[in-house]
C-alpha cells in the first residue's frame, strides 16, 4: 500500500499525473455542485428556506463559480484530458518536461487545498468568482484566500501551458505532420497559447487586489485616484480568453469522440484547425468589453466590441459545421461517451443562439446581470463542457482502467443529466427575460413570478445530483467489476487505441510506433479529405 502511494505522490508519468488531475477536478466538482444544490434549495421559495444569513449564499456563490471553472472545468480538460491523451496521440513516450509536469500537478492540488479552507477558516471569502473591487477589498471575508487559490493555479496551467506546446512541437513521432494530428491535441495547443498569453494578467488583478486590501495601495479606490474598472478590464482581459481555454479542449474530445462513434473522417479538417482554431487565439483578447456593456463605457468601445464579438463567432461556427459535417454519412454508434458527444451540439446550440444577441449592445443592456445570463453561459460554457468532460471520461476509461463501464447505466446517468440540465437552466433564460429576475440574489420577493420557474428550476438540480452519483456508481463499479476491456473497444483508428489499456506504464509503447505513409487518426475509409 505504502509502495503504491509513493509511487503515485512522486510520479512524474503523463497518465498518472492526467489521473491525479481528474480525481482532483471531479472532487471540485461535486464540492461546487453541493454549492449549487444549496442555493436551488434555498432559492426554492420566496423568504428564507434554509438559511437566515445573506452572507451564506455569497460564500456558496463565490466557491460554485470559482471551483468549476478554475478547479474543475480547466483541470479536467488542459489537466486529465491534455496529460493523458496529447502524448499518446502524436506517439510520445512523455511529455517534455515530467518533473515540471508532476510540479503543477501538486500546485493544482494546494490550489484546491486552500480553496477548501473556505469551510474552516471563520470568515470564509465572499467575493464571487470575479472578485470585484470596491467589495472584495472592504469586505472582512478573506479575500486573500481567494487571491492565492487563483494564483496556484494559474501557476500550474502556465507550466502546463510551457510543457504541452514545447511536446506537440517537438516530440511528435516521426511520420506525423501538423496535418495528422487529432482536433483534441490542435485545439489542446490553441488553449496553451491562451494560458500562457492571459492567466499573467488575472495574475496581476488579484495581486493587486490583494495589495490594496492588505498593504494599502490605492489601485482600485476611487476617493484616492484609483479606479475599480482596472480591475474589471483586467478580470475580463483573461476571462473571456478563458472561455476558449475550456471551449477549445472540450471540443476537440467531443471532435475525437464523433468521429470515433460516427466511423467518419473529419469534416473540412483544415478549415476547422487553421479556420476555426486559429481564428479563435486571434480573435480571443479582443472581445472583452462585452462583460463591460453596462459600465458606461464610450460607444465607441462598445460598437468596437460588439463587431469583434460578432466576428469571433465565424471561427466558432466553423468548428460547429465541422463537426456536424463529420456525421454527415457516417456510420453512428449510440454508445455512451457519443450520446454526450451528440448532446454537445445540441447544448452549443442552444448556447451559441441565445449568445449571439448578447454581443448587441442594446440587447444586452435589457437582459445584463438577469437569469438570462446564467442560463446562457451555463449552456454555452458551464454544461456544455461538462458533458464533454463525462464524454472524455466514458470514452477513454477503458484505456485507462483495462475495463468496460456498464453501458445500460451509462445511459441512465447520461439521460437523467441531460433532462436535469435543460430542467434548470432553460428556464433560468426565460424567467430572465419575463421576470428580469437578477443573479446572485438569495431572495427575490420583488419578483413573485418566478417563484414558479424557481421550483422547476430546483427539481432539475435534484435530477442532476441523481446523475451524477448514478455516474459515480458506474465508474467505480467497472473499475473492480467490469469486462476486461482490450486495446480498442471501440474500433478508432487513432494512435492512443494503438497502446494496451491501461498503457505501459513508462513510455506507452515498447518501441515508438511507426507511423505508415497516409496515415491519420480518422482514416475509416470515407469521403475524400
Ligand atoms: C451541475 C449543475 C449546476 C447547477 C445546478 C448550477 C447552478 C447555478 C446557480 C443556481 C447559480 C447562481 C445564480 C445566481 O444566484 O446568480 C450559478 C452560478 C454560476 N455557475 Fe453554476 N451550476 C451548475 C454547474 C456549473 C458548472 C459546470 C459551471 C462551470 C463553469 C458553473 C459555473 C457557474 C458560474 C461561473 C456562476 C456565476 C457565479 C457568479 O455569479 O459569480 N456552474 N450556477
Ligand atoms: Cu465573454
Amino acid at each position: 500500500m505504502m509502495y503504491v502511494l509513493k509511487d503515485w505522490i512522486f510520479t512524474t508519468d503523463h497518465k498518472k499525473i492526467g489521473l491525479l488531475y481528474l480525481i482532483g477536478s471531479l472532487a471540485a466538482f461535486a464540492l461546487a455542485g453541493c454549492m449549487a444544490l444549496l442555493m436551488r434549495a434555498e432559492l426554492s421559495a420566496i423568504g428564507p428556506t434554509i438559511t437566515t444569513n445573506p452572507n451564506d449564499y455569497n460564500v456558496w456563490l463565490y466557491f460554485h463559480g470559482a471551483a468549476m471553472i478554475l478547479g474543475f472545468q480547466i483541470p479536467a480538460l488542459t489537466g486529465f484530458l491534455a496529460n493523458y491523451l496529447i502524448p499518446l496521440q502524436i506517439g510520445a513516450r512523455d511529455v517534455a518536461f515530467p518533473r515540471v509536469n508532476a510540479l503543477s500537478v501538486w500546485l493544482f492540488y494546494m490550489g484546491i487545498i486552500l480553496a477548501l479552507m473556505t469551510f474552516v477558516v471563520p470568515n470564509p471569502p465572499d467575493v464571487m468568482w470575479t472578485g470585484y473591487p470596491p467589495y472584495s477589498v472592504l469586505t472582512p471575508g478573506n479575500t486573500a484566500l481567494y487571491t492565492f487559490t487563483v494564483l496556484l493555479l494559474g501557476f500550474a496551467s502556465i507550466l502546463g501551458g510551457v510543457n504541452f506546446l514545447t511536446t506537440i512541437t517537438f516530440m511528435r513521432a516521426p511520420g506525423i505532420g501538423w496535418n495528422q494530428l487529432n482536433v483534441f491535441t490542435w485545439c489542446t495547443y490553441g488553449a496553451f497559447i491562451l494560458q500562457l498569453i492571459f492567466v499573467p494578467v488575472l495574475g496581476t488583478a488579484v495581486t493587486m487586489i490583494m495589495l490594496d486590501k492588505y498593504v494599502g495601495t490605492h489601485f482600485f479606490d476611487p476617493s484616492a485616484g484609483g479606479d475599480v474598472l482596472i480591475y474589471q478590464n483586467l478580470f475580463w482581459f483573461y476571462s473571456h480568453p478563458a472561455v476558449y481555454v475550456i471551449f477549445l479542449p472540450f471540443i476537440g474530445i467531443v471532435f475525437d469522440i464523433v468521429a470515433t462513434f460516427a466511423r467518419n473522417r473529419i469534416f473540412n479538417y483544415k478549415a476547422a484547425i487553421y479556420g476555426g482554431v486559429g481564428g479563435i487565439v486571434l480573435l480571443a483578447g479582443e472581445v472583452w468589453i462585452h462583460h463591460l456593456y453596462v459600465t458606461g463605457m464610450p460607444d465607441w468601445i462598445r460598437v468596437g466590441q460588439m463587431i469583434t464579438t460578432l466576428m469571433i463567432s465565424v471561427p466558432v461556427g466553423l468548428l460547429f459545421i465541422s463537426l456536424v459535417g463529420t456525421l454527415y454519412k457516417g456510420s453512428i454508434s449510440f454508445k455512451t461517451p457519443m450520446l454526450y458527444g451528440l448532446s454537445v451540439i445540441f447544448l452549443m446550440l442552444i448556447g451559441g443562439l441565445t449568445g449571439i444577441p448578447l454581443a448587441l449592445v442594446s440587447l444586452d443592456l435589457h437582459v445584463s446581470d438577469t437569469y438570462f445570463i446564467i442560463g446562457h453561459f451555463h449552456y454555452v460554457m458551464a454544461v456544455a463542457g461538462t458533458f464533454s468532460i463525462f464524454g472524455g471520461v466514458y470514452y477513454l476509461y477503458p484505456k485507462f482502467t483495462g475495463r468496460m463501464f456498464n453501458e445500460t447505466v451509462g445511459k441512465i446517468g447520461f439521460w437523467l443529466s441531460f433532462i436535469g440540465v435543460n430542467t434548470v437552466f432553460f428556464p433560468m433564460m426565460i424567467v430572465g427575460v419575463t421576470t428580469g429576475m437578477p443573479r446572485r440574489y438569495w431572495d427575490y420577493a420583488q419578483f413573485p413570478a418566478a417563484e414558479s420557474y424557481h421550483v422547476v428550476m430546483t427539481v432539475g438540480a435534484a435530477i442532476i445530483a441523481v446523475g451524477f452519483i448514478v455516474i459515480l456508481i458506474n465508474w467505480i463499479h467497472g473499475m473492480f467489476r467490469g469486462e476486461k476491456a482490450g486495446n480498442n473497444p471501440w474500433g478508432s483508428r487513432s494512435l492512443e487505441w494503438t497502446t494496451t489499456s491501461p498503457p505501459l506504464a513508462h513510455g506507452n509503447w515498447e518501441a515508438v510506433p511507426t507511423i505508415e505513409e497516409g496515415w491519420g487518426p480518422y482514416e475509416y475509409g470515407t469521403r475524400k479529405a
